[in-house]
């Protein structure tokens, strides 16, 4: 079965060995799993999901993990919650797992992930040439249709950690992100990306600190929720949440920014997992089930939580 293989959570693996581990788990859950196709990377990488539906009818989340390379941790997070959905006998995921339709993409960036791994373990960005200048890659957290590089919000310089690219959805990933999740907008209506780290849950808006969306109150209420449950497990990590540019930094042409503003979803989050600078990207593989144990007590707080409001 998909856990008792070589595969597990006290390390990190590669591209290849979590896209070998994806096509285990949907050669052993083939009545209850179902792989989707994002698109293309710019390198011609294929940007795998999974689709975990126990029935029909349920309302769907989406999960994207790993646009940003070095954020390893988040597609650990990402394999260790498609199997708890998978093989947990605990009512209350069980009850999670069933009562929705689940899309996720363990790692949506996929070539700089490649790259972090080989190469720089530090690569943020993506991996396409810039057209003149000799800078590689641009954020592809910055680089979707909506309030593109307003505020200060992104760097039109190439060489930069938050460059937005030359155009909105000048990346293939998000502009195949993009035209993916057009398509099937109507089967979800959570948005969840994963980042790491500085233990933060944020919501819309990343691009003002000026506005607030119309349902904010309750966002922070789930927000709350959210952080509660992860402060109550015996590690006593502690999350803040709100508003990406109160709490963080103003921040445009986001991916949960796009979802909520263009696809006209109420409920998008980032969650910016462990830890607060310590060993920063380079999270201690010891960390990973830990980190995902807050995961799963998070999300359960906050999807009951998003059923009472
Ligand atoms: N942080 C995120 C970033 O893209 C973020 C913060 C996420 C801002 C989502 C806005 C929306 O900069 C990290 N660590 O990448
Ligand atoms: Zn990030």
């Amino acid at each position: 079965t998909a856990d008792s293989g070589t595969f597990g959570w006290t390390k990190y693996y590669e591209l290849e060995e979590i896209e070998a581990w994806l096509d285990e788990v949907l050669a052993t859950y083939p009545a209850v799993t179902e792989e989707f196709i994002v698109g293309k990377s710019y390198e011609g990488r294929t940007i795998r999901g999974i689709k975990i539906s126990y029935k029909t009818g349920n309302p769907g989340i989406f999960i994207e993990s790993n646009i940003h390379a070095r954020e390893w941790i988040t597609s650990a997070s990402a394999t260790w919650f498609i199997n708890q959905l998978l093989t947990s006998k605990e009512a209350e995921v069980r009850n999670l797992a069933e009562s929705y339709d689940w899309h996720i993409v363990p790692v949506f960036n996929v070539d700089g992930f490649e790259h972090s791994h080989k190469k720089d373990r530090m690569w943020r960005k993506t991996r396409q040439p810039h057209a003149t200048n000799a800078c590689i890659g641009a954020d592809a957290n910055r680089n979707f249709d909506s309030h593109w590089l307003e505020n200060n919000g992104a760097s039109n310089n190439p060489c930069s950690e938050t460059f937005a690219g030359d155009t909105p959805g000048s990346e293939p990933e998000a502009k195949a992100l993009v035209e993916y999740l057009t398509k099937i907008k109507d089967q979800f209506s959570v948005y969840i990306s994963f980042h790491s780290y500085g233990q933060y849950l944020l919501s819309p808006y990343g691009h003002t600190k000026e506005e607030f969306p119309e349902n904010y109150d309750d966002i922070l209420t789930i927000g709350k929720a959210f952080a509660d449950a992860i402060e109550g497990l015996p590690y006593g990590t502690v999350y803040q949440y709100g508003s990406t540019a109160d709490v963080l930094y103003v921040a445009t042409g986001t991916s949960v920014d796009w979802v909520f503003n263009e696809l006209d979803k109420k409920i998008g989050y980032t969650i910016e997992y462990r830890d607060k600078g310590r060993y920063g990207f380079i999270l201690p593989p010891v960390q990973i089930i830990p980190n995902c144990e807050e995961l799963m007590v998070g999300m359960l707080a906050l999807i009951e939580k998003t059923k009472e409001l």
